[in-house]
């Protein structure tokens, strides 16, 4: 049963508003009447219960489900069902998760197929048809055929077991709370069914940070609950990791060592391992923050990311489970002092030289920067920079550093960006999505996975437009070839239905303002500048004497961070030759890197002929403008759109054109003072 009685903001983009575009039902709507299936999986149920349910909201009548023909059907095929009346060479081409949506029409009563190779490829496939519905695209020729590009689509939920999430910003956890497991399971299955329609297959429950009652997720005390939650996703494909500890043994009170090169360790693990698998036979494995940011690692017993990852490779190998170990290692105990120490230097000095040492079933989860999801970074050097171990790729959904889904700040555009970003590692045309969907080096696994940003607010996400970035990640990671604007245009005509100055005005608000945020924070890629801690609003000297490696360095001719290998860090080297070269160089430095690869004079000219200085002025007077923009387009909205949702956005672009004032002007006062350079148009700075 699918909850109907929710809040339309509780549904997001699932909410199957009728249809009122009667021509369209008149020439489609016999195909939406019965549904045909043969088969009766977990995951089939799933998929017919979505089929029903939206069908019934979509044309105000319930399809019939039936396990024999009738005219005018939408038939489930599985290519492994004996249908004699469906072409096997339909399903040619189709991998595992993949599906092919078909009018049939060589019947008399033609029939539309969704077929798959697996469960899990009808499922998708019905998500998939039921968007189609809803774009308004005629049924009668439908013809496509549609493989993900990625085998591990995840996501990860840093929340703890007290009910808070760390870097959360949308309420409490869904899956705990008081130090238990939550009873609501309702929430958990429709959260299932939300990211299974994006077509995510993997999500790890609990904080990276594992603290001590997390550790006991592993024993018995948790067993049956991680068994509830792991049925709940299983039936929507979802496969279920935990976050570990790498000092389990030892936290547990069971051994007084976590060395991988001890046995009783090994054992001990496996053990673990194994007892899981009796419970979860379909577990994924194990997330793992170790030797980072004062959590336990092999370094403690002297010991190397090798030999920490491959102990609990090998517990998991014999039941098909995978290690994800993360690669964000860096010194977080820095002296600011040191000019040498680059903490974007870390993640590859650590884990280059170790190519090749990890077992088949480890990944290296790679975060899509060297820093720390900042608005505007480098990309990771490290990709494709391993031709001989797994990697895998991690966004950040939650907005920690973009806005705290207080701000709007849509990610796909940065994404895109990112996956499409050239790394040379097997010569030209060999973008980042190219290695993180293992073609290039044909990896073992390798994927994308993400940092959440749900909560238990009755709209999932806090702002009401955030929504929009959890829809994004699913599409992009399915097929990262899909454009920015298919997916947005999916988005908004799924959420806010098909009135054109809705779409106009939401579509144009989603894809400024990225650029937006940017404008009026931290400039040209330096980063940072934020308040510590909690990492909302202005800063500038916030992390600048601090030990996290974050600086700026302005001082009253310049500012930014030399990372040459002629006269900085020597980071650039890390890259390919292409990107070394184009980044060394301040003539060939993309502008709005300029400060993450460079210290510079603020009377520097940037490539649109105006200097640095001037520069910072400018956007971040614009940043404010373009904020209130913001709010005049959502104001056009009014009585449009559903109360709640129109409330809720409004509410929350009021906070950011005030968070956008205060960053305005103390940017700009900061700069102004440091440098004591005025603007060229004389506008207020303090
Ligand atoms: O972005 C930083 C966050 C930490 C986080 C860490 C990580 C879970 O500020 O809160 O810890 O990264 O990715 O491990």
């Amino acid at each position: 049963m699918i909850n109907e009685c929710r809040s339309e903001a509780y549904r997001a983009w699932l909410r199957y508003e009728k249809i009122t575009d009667q021509a369209w039902l008149d020439e489609n709507e016999k195909w939406l009447k019965s549904v045909m299936s043969l088969q009766e999986s977990k995951i089939r149920q799933s998929a017919i219960a979505e089929l029903k349910h939206a069908l019934t909201a979509l044309t105000g009548s319930e399809p019939k489900v039936e396990d024999a023909e009738s005219p005018y059907q939408l038939w489930l095929v599985n290519s492994q069902e004996q249908l004699v009346s469906v072409d096997k060479h339909l399903f040619d081409g189709l991998e595992e998760d993949g599906y092919i949506i078909k009018t049939l029409n060589d019947f008399d009563e033609p029939k539309i197929l969704i077929g798959a190779n697996t469960e899990r490829g009808l499922l998708y496939g019905s998500f998939h048809f039921l968007r189609i519905i809803q774009m308004g695209v005629s049924l009668s020729e439908l013809n496509s055929k549609n493989n993900t590009k990625n085998e591990l689509r995840m996501l990860n939920h840093w929340d703890n077991m007290d009910g808070s999430i760390e870097r959360g910003y949308a309420g409490q956890s869904i899956f705990f709370e008081n130090n238990q497991f939550t009873k609501n399971l309702t929430r958990i299955k429709d959260y299932a069914r939300l990211i299974s329609s994006v077509g995510i297959n993997a999500v790890s429950i609990n904080n990276v940070n594992v603290h001590s009652i997390e550790t006991r997720l592993l024993t018995a005390h948790f067993m049956e609950d991680l068994i509830v939650v792991a049925e709940i996703f299983r039936d929507y494909g979802v496969q279920l990791y935990l976050s570990i500890n790498f000092a389990s043994p030892i936290e547990l009170g069971e051994l007084s060592t976590a060395d991988p090169f001890e046995q009783d360790v090994r054992e001990w693990w496996q053990q673990k391992v194994n007892e899981l698998y009796q419970h979860i036979p379909d577990f994924g494995g194990f997330v793992v923050k170790a030797d980072s940011e004062h959590r336990p690692g092999p370094f403690t017993y002297g010991r190397n990311h090798v030999d920490g990852a491959n102990m609990l490779a090998e517990a998991l190998e014999p039941h098909n489970g995978h290690v994800i170990w993360r690669t964000f290692v860096y010194n977080c105990l820095q002296d600011w002092r040191d000019r040498q120490t680059d903490r974007a230097k870390a993640a590859y000095d650590h884990f280059k030289p170790l190519d090749g040492q990890f077992k088949e079933n480890v990944i290296l989860q790679i975060k899509n920067g060297p820093m720390d999801f900042q608005v505007r970074e480098a990309n990771s050097p490290l990709f494709g920079a391993m031709k001989s171990t797994n990697q895998m790729l991690e966004f950040q959904v939650t907005q920690e550093y973009t806005g705290q889904q207080i701000d709007l700040c849509y990610l796909l555009p940065q994404w895109k960006e990112i996956l499409e970003f050239d790394t040379f590692a097997n010569g030209e045309g060999t973008p980042i999505k190219h290695i993180v969907d293992g073609s290039t080096f044909a990896y073992a696994k390798s994927g994308i996975t993400a940092v959440v940003n749900i909560g238990n607010n009755d709209n999932w996400t806090g702002h009401q437009l955030a929504q929009a970035n959890l829809y994004a990640y699913g599409r992009i990671v399915w097929d990262p070839n899909l454009t920015v604007e298919e997916i947005t245009d999916e988005w908004v005509r799924l959420t806010f239905g098909d009135q054109p100055e809705v779409i106009e005005e939401i579509t144009w608000m989603l894809l400024q303002s990225w650029s937006i945020y940017e404008n009026y924070t931290s400039p040209l890629g330096v980063g940072w500048m934020v308040n510590p801690h909690h990492h909302y609003g202005p800063n500038v000297d916030g992390y600048e004497y601090s030990v996290w490696g974050t600086y700026h360095f302005a001082d009253h001719q310049g500012i930014g961070v030399d990372r040459t290998v002629k006269s900085g860090t020597g980071y650039t080297a890390q890259y390919f030759e292409e990107n070394q070269k184009m980044y060394e160089s301040i003539e060939t430095c993309p502008d709005e890197l300029l400060l993450f690869f460079h210290h510079v004079p603020y009377t520097h000219e940037l490539k649109s002929g105006v200097t640095v200085i001037q520069h910072i002025y400018d956007t971040h007077f614009e940043g404010v403008e373009q904020a209130i923009q913001l709010k005049d387009r959502w104001y056009r909205l009014k009585g449009k759109i559903e109360e709640e949702k129109y409330e809720n956005v409004m509410n929350r672009l009021d906070r950011q054109i005030e968070n956008a004032r205060q960053w305005r002007d103390m940017i700009n006062t900061y700069f102004y003072r440091k440098s004591g350079i005025g603007d060229e148009k004389n506008r207020k700075i303090y």
